[in-house]
């Protein structure tokens, strides 16, 4: 596996998460050290990036439901009728009524790692949409996912929204595109929502919001390492930040130690001189030609493309 990608929980004898301890301790040797975003969104750290989407600061959420409000009309003329809606990483599925109310679709078919989350927003969409066909799939979507034969014979829509493809860096996130192309097939469609590139106060305010969720969200890893993975990181030490990286068009996040630090994880001793970071999270952001020739890398045609009225985040339709 990659090491941005998603696997299932595979856990050793004594109970503990191997991918995340490895993830770790690999990431902990390296000069910079680096662990992959993907272990900020345990519980609490789920709970926390809820949090963060409601901040004033952190205006993806509400750009991108912006957008999915006010272009249902389009998306009804672009997309259609009957079509499958696949939703990569559904989670908690609170944006993808304002697709399904838009475009009459075939099915629903929720993707997820997370069984528990997966099920509970397939019950609470099937709710809303009687008679909305539901298949959800336990999956890692990082690779080609066999669908449900019952959605064998539909177009489909894959739907990727919140950014979450500027996790990636551009490699893994071609080959994730390219994955996409494969489980949905000929005739399909992708409606994928893009941070954009903006002033550095914005974008750094976004990701370091004055309440400090984002903080404690960035912090809650180094409590699950302890937690999951007898680690003794002095939690208090470490001061969250917020780095726009120009070279990258990225935001990064990153822990930074305070004073000179030594501690251990699984046995293994790490020591931490004062100013040095542990880099947890990227999240690119695009600007037209940027997004569309990622999408071209992966495989997919753009199609049409709109932003919020700021102008802030941008939703993109495109087609296989
Ligand atoms: C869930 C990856 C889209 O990068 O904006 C928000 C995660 N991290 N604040 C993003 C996140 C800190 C978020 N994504």
């Amino acid at each position: 596996a990659n090491s941005e990608g998603i696997k299932l929980v595979d856990l050793d004898e004594d109970g503990i998460d191997r991918a995340f301890r490895d993830g770790v301790l690999e990431g902990l040797s390296q000069p910079q050290k680096a662990i992959p975003a993907r272990w900020l969104y345990d519980d609490a750290g789920s709970q926390l990036f809820e949090d963060i989407t409601a901040v004033p600061e952190y205006y993806p959420t509400r750009a991108e439901r912006e957008i999915l409000e006010e272009r249902g009309e389009d998306f009804a003329r672009l997309i259609g009728p009957g079509r499958a809606v696949v939703e990569f990483g559904s989670g908690s599925s609170v944006k993808t009524p304002l697709v399904l109310r838009a475009i009459e679709p075939g099915a629903y078919v929720p993707l997820d790692i997370a069984g528990d989350f997966l099920r509970a927003a397939a019950a609470d969409l099937s709710a809303k949409f009687p008679g909305l066909p539901v298949y959800p799939v336990e999956a890692d979507f990082t690779r080609k996912v066999e669908l449900p034969a019952e959605v064998a014979g539909m177009n489909k829509l894959g739907f990727f929204p919140g950014s979450t493809i500027g996790n990636m860096v551009p490699r893994t996130a071609v080959d994730l595109l390219r994955s996409m192309r494969d489980t949905l097939g000929d005739g399909a469609m992708l409606l994928i929502g893009m941070d954009l590139i903006k002033d550095v106060a914005t974008l750094e305010a976004a990701y370091d919001d004055a309440g400090g969720v984002t903080a404690d969200f960035n912090r809650n890893l180094l409590t699950r390492i302890n937690r999951e993975l007898e680690g003794t990181i002095p939690v208090e030490a470490f001061r969250h930040e917020a780095r726009w990286s120009d070279l990258y068009a990225r935001v990064e996040m990153h822990l930074v130690a305070e004073e000179d630090v030594a501690f251990s994880v699984c046995g293994r001793g790490f020591a931490m001189k004062s100013g040095e970071s542990i880099h947890t999270e990227n999240s690119h952001k695009f600007d037209r030609r940027s997004a569309n020739t990622l999408l071209l890398a992966g495989r997919w045609t753009p199609v049409e493309r709109w932003t919020d009225a700021e102008g802030r985040f941008s939703l993109i339709l495109a087609r296989a």
